[in-house]
């Protein structure tokens, strides 16, 4: 498997030093509006620009795809990098300390390695396909809940497309009344990454770009979950998808009762 010839332990240190670039608070200050409540800032830009340089040096056979950089040239058949140098870029504008990196490594459009670091809580979680999800190198699992009633739910408000307020704000109405409580962080990586970790039991959003989503898909299937997609099908790697995840009867709950 080619995860196998990527130095994970020199990867994980390299995205370590790139989550440095989250203090300067200078650069999150300076913004472009890309699209309704869709943002970049001069952080996204200096983590993209570390993460590109290092890792195509390194491995110039792997192709690298990132939010901040124009894409046409991919070729999903081999292999390619999936980086989201800032998921939570409204976050860290607004300082609030729930951002990440994202980086996935992908297969012939298979996820075979995801990292989330979170540079606030210095959390990393990890997952290589087939060897299962770590975080700070200990072995983590989705939870066990079976039923709402018990199960903390987080949503994602696809603020980029406000034209779908009615709809979404029913369905999360509809879920809210029937699970213990619902969140929502602004980061879809850590939504994903808190799934594979039990922290949250469920959580759904429409229309994700890979990037969003590439590294905590593989987190949640590794750490024992499912990754769905509204219809309930397996979700695949297709550059805009909706996601549903979860333990797997949470995420089979959420698809089928609710989306
Ligand atoms: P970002 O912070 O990297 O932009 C919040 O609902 C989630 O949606 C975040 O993970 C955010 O990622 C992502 N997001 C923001 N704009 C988006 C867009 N235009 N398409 C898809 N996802 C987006
Ligand atoms: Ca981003």
């Amino acid at each position: 498997m080619e995860a196998a010839k990527i130095n994970v332990r020199e990867l994980q240190e390299l995205i370590l030093q790139a989550g440095e670039l989250f203090q300067d608070r200078k650069a999150a200050g300076h913004i472009k509006t890309k699209g309704a409540a869709d943002y970049v800032t001069e952080v996204d830009y200096a983590v993209q620009q570390y993460l590109r340089v290092r890792l195509e040096t390194q491995y110039p056979h792997i192709q690298f795809l990132s939010e901040e950089k124009a894409n046409q040239e991919i070729d999903k058949s081999g292999l390619v990098w999936v980086l989201d140098p800032v998921d939570g870029t409204t976050n860290l504008i607004h300082d609030y300390h729930a951002s990440c990196i994202s980086l996935a490594l992908m297969d012939s459009a298979d996820v075979v390695l995801g990292i989330v670091y979170n540079p606030y809580s210095q959390e990393r979680f990890m997952a290589q396909k087939g060897v299962g999800c770590y975080l700070n190198g200990e072995r983590i699992t989705v939870s066990s809940a079976a039923n709402m009633e018990e199960s903390l739910i987080a949503i994602g408000t696809s603020p980029y497309y406000k034209e779908m307020a009615e709809e979404n704000f029913t369905i999360f109405k509809h879920l809210f009344l029937d699970c213990q409580d619902i969140r929502r962080s602004g980061s879809a990586a850590l939504d994903l990454a808190y799934v594979a970790s039990g922290r949250i039991d469920g959580y759904f959003e429409h229309s994700l770009k890979i990037w969003d989503f590439a590294a905590g898909m593989l987190l949640v299937r590794e750490a024992g979950g499912s990754v769905l997609d509204y219809k309930g099908e397996q979700a695949d790697t297709r550059m805009v998808n909706h996601i549903v995840a979860g333990n797997s009867a949470i995420a089979r709950l959420l698809a089928e009762k609710y989306l």
